[in-house]
């Protein structure tokens, strides 16, 4: 069995104490840390949700396999976040949406955007429309990120976009959604200038969009 194989079922069955030897074990055989998330943990934890779907998995198994994941995350955060990226003046304000409290995929988006070089602001979890809005006030960010893993919390994205053109926010900024429930067509309903369906792709998204010249984004 190989390092990611191994690694892979660790994860799946949510055995903690093993998680940072393999994935240090993974670096060591010249594994790139991204390769690691989304070739490996990525898959495991969609296992975790299927088998949790089949009623295989019961809640239990769903914390213990998420609590390695973090562990093998968090351990990949630095070395995510350690890309010396160019100094960038923009700012990202980013949270889960209202009513969801899965963050594993959003501090993924987060470690790159900061290896990227921007400054982010992280609102955290279920985190309510006033909050973006207060947050956007106070921080001024070029780009306001909302990441979502439950299908019926994600109507809270549009809510929350919504919130921001009531309070004037929204112009003049891009607007970037992504996790698992979401579709390049909710984007396009709720106005969102990028959708990403993984963390690296959406960093360069982002850029993207910043490198062309200003396009006139969203309504109030
Ligand atoms: Co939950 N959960 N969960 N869960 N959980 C899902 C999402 C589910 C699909 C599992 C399933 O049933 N198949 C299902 C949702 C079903 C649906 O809505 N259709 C589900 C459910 C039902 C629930 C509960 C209701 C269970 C219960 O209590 N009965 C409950 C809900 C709580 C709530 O939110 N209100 C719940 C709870 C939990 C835990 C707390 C145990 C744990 C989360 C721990 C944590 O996040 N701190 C958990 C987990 C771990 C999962 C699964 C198994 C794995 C999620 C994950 O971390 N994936 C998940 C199944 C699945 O996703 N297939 C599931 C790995 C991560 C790297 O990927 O988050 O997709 P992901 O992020 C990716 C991309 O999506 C993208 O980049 C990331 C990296 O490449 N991305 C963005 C994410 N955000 C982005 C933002 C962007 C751009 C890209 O722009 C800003």
């Amino acid at each position: 069995m190989s390092t990611l194989e191994e690694l892979y079922d660790i994860v799946l069955n949510g055995k903690r104490a093993e998680v940072e030897g393999l994935v240090q074990r993974a670096l060591d055989e010249g594994i790139p840390p991204m390769r690691i998330v989304e070739e490996t943990l990525r898959p495991a934890m969609g296992e975790v949700g299927e088998l949790f779907s089949r009623a295989e998995f019961y809640l239990p198994d769903l914390i213990l396999a998420a609590n390695a994941m973090k562990m093998a995350t968090d351990y990949l955060r630095p070395l995510l976040a350690e890309e010396p990226g160019v100094f960038r003046q923009e700012v990202v304000v980013i949270g889960t949406a209202e009513g969801d409290l899965h963050d594993i995929g959003k501090n993924l988006v987060i470690a790159l955007l900061e290896g990227s070089g921007y400054r982010v602001v992280d609102l955290g979890i279920d985190v309510k429309p006033e909050k973006f809005v207060q947050a956007v006030r106070e921080n001024d960010p070029a780009v306001v990120g909302f990441s979502a893993l439950v299908s019926t919390t994600m109507v809270n994205i549009p809510k929350t976009i919504k919130a921001l053109e009531g309070a004037g926010l929204r112009q003049g900024r891009i607007l970037a959604v992504g996790g698992a429930p979401v579709t390049q067509r909710n984007a396009d309903e709720w106005g969102v200038e990028v959708y990403a369906p993984d963390a690296g792709t959406a960093v360069h998204m982002i850029n993207e969009v910043l490198a062309s010249p200003r396009q006139a984004t969203g309504g109030g």
